[in-house]
């Protein structure tokens, strides 16, 4: 292939552990325009950053840098072996990239390219959690004045010590980050009742619907842990509750166990965030099982390949949720936000503030106002990669915790 100015020189593998750990792909063209993807699997970083490093950098320099397509093709239909989140978690980090790079050289934010602004704003979800009722209402309200219309409660069970979504510790700072992957010797242990969740969660909702009244979106996540029946049982109980998702009630594994699901409740299903392309949607999104879709642009294949997940959802009324806790990292939170503005179906995005330290590293040029995100009018993405920053950084290995039944069964996480 001849060489000019968009042919891809360099593409770097870029490992660090700014208060958590983030692995970015960084692509630069022969004329020297650099763009950014995201490559962060939580818990999992380095095996990406291999698979990136050792098996597809090697192929891409030399390529010209404008066949996004063309790209994602091969490296998905390429190299015979498919989907899982290793694989896709790559593609979307090149993908992504090449977005980037396409749109700086057009010299428009990336939402132009994607159709251009389909809506003002993205109305954004924040996390609110408690040990006990009176602290998540706190916390609630803390989110509702950092400015978000939104809010998603999870909240510590009794009998248990440690649930998801509920930090080990009360916060003194006020900040809060329910799911770091934990740095250590390997994964901490979450305990976990099933019965005693059911019983319990239905009062939380009530408390905090009349602390707050009807209008404010509730959301919930129930973290893979329910077999369908628990699920049914779980969305019939809060239905008066009027949530506005419940999420991965099952594990997402099984595209049919929301059949049953969907039978027995109305509240509104959202799953997917271990979900990685359109085929693990098919018969979720053809038989209207789900009602918005949960998948990221760094997992699910990028922009590419989420976009098409989305139209697809579109056909059948669904709508976009995209995953947006903190392991998606400030490249990732913008891609998002790019996509989400243009397409038409857009429903809700999660917004998990990074820290501090994680900003430094990844400067970025998105914007919260009034509860609802834009992904601002700079060239690409938005963001920078601050090299001196990361570096001073290094890789610490990290695990997500493990989750165990009162007799020591490992159960869902
Ligand atoms: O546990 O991002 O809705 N958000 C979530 C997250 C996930 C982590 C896993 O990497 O479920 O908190
Ligand atoms: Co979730």
């Amino acid at each position: 292939m001849a060489v000019n100015g968009s042919t891809i020189r360099e593409v770097e593998v870029l490992v660090a552990s700014p208060g958590r750990t983030f692995v970015t792909l960084r692509i630069t063209t022969e004329d020297g325009v650099v763009g950014l993807g995201d490559a962060t699997l939580n818990g999992r970083e380095l095996s990406v950053a291999a698979y990136l490093r050792d098996h597809v950098a090697p192929m891409l320099v030399g390529r010209d840098a404008h066949r996004i397509e063309d790209t994602w093709q091969l490296l998905y239909r390429g190299v015979y072996w498919r989907r899982g989140p290793v694989t896709m978690t790559a593609i979307s980090a090149v993908d992504v990239a090449l977005w980037d790079i396409k749109a700086r050289v057009a010299g428009l934010p990336l939402y132009q390219l994607l159709g251009g602004a389909s809506r003002g704003g993205l109305l954004a979800y924040a996390h609110a959690t408690g040990h006990d009722t009176p602290a998540l209402i706190d916390s609630v309200r803390q989110s509702l004045d950092e400015g978000f219309r939104a809010v998603r409660v999870q909240t510590a069970v009794p009998g248990l010590d440690h649930v998801y979504g509920v930090p080990a510790a009360p916060s003194s700072s006020g900040v809060y980050d329910y799911e770091p992957a934990v740095r250590g010797e390997g994964p901490t242990v979450d305990d976990w009742d099933t019965r005693a969740y059911l019983r319990y969660v239905p009062g939380v909702f009530e408390a905090v619907r009349n602390e707050f009244g009807p209008e404010l979106p509730l959301l919930h996540d129930a973290h893979h842990r329910l077999t369908p029946r628990d699920a049914a049982q779980l969305g019939k109980s809060l239905e008066p509750f009027d949530l506005f998702w419940l999420e991965d009630v099952t594990p997402a594994d099984n595209q049919e166990a929301l059949r049953l699901v969907r039978q027995h409740t109305t509240t509104p299903l959202a799953i997917g965030e271990v979900l990685t392309s359109v085929w693990d949607y098919q018969t979720l999104i053809r038989e209207q099982l789900i009602d918005f879709v949960r998948s990221s642009v760094a997992h699910a294949g990028g922009i590419t390949s989420l976009r098409r997940i989305l139209d697809y959802a579109g056909m059948y009324q669904i709508r976009s949720g995209m995953h947006g806790a903190t392991d998606i990292s400030p490249v990732g939170q913008a891609a998002a936000m790019h996509l989400a503005l243009a397409i038409h179906n857009f429903g809700i995005q999660e917004y998990m503030k990074h820290s501090a330290v994680s900003l430094e590293a990844f400067r970025t040029s998105f914007t919260f106002t009034d509860g609802y995100l834009h992904p601002g009018d700079e060239p690409g993405l938005g963001v920078e990669y601050v090299d001196e920053v990361a570096e001073r950084h290094e890789y610490v290995r990290a695990y997500l915790p493990v989750n165990r039944l009162k007799d020591g069964t490992v159960h869902d996480w």
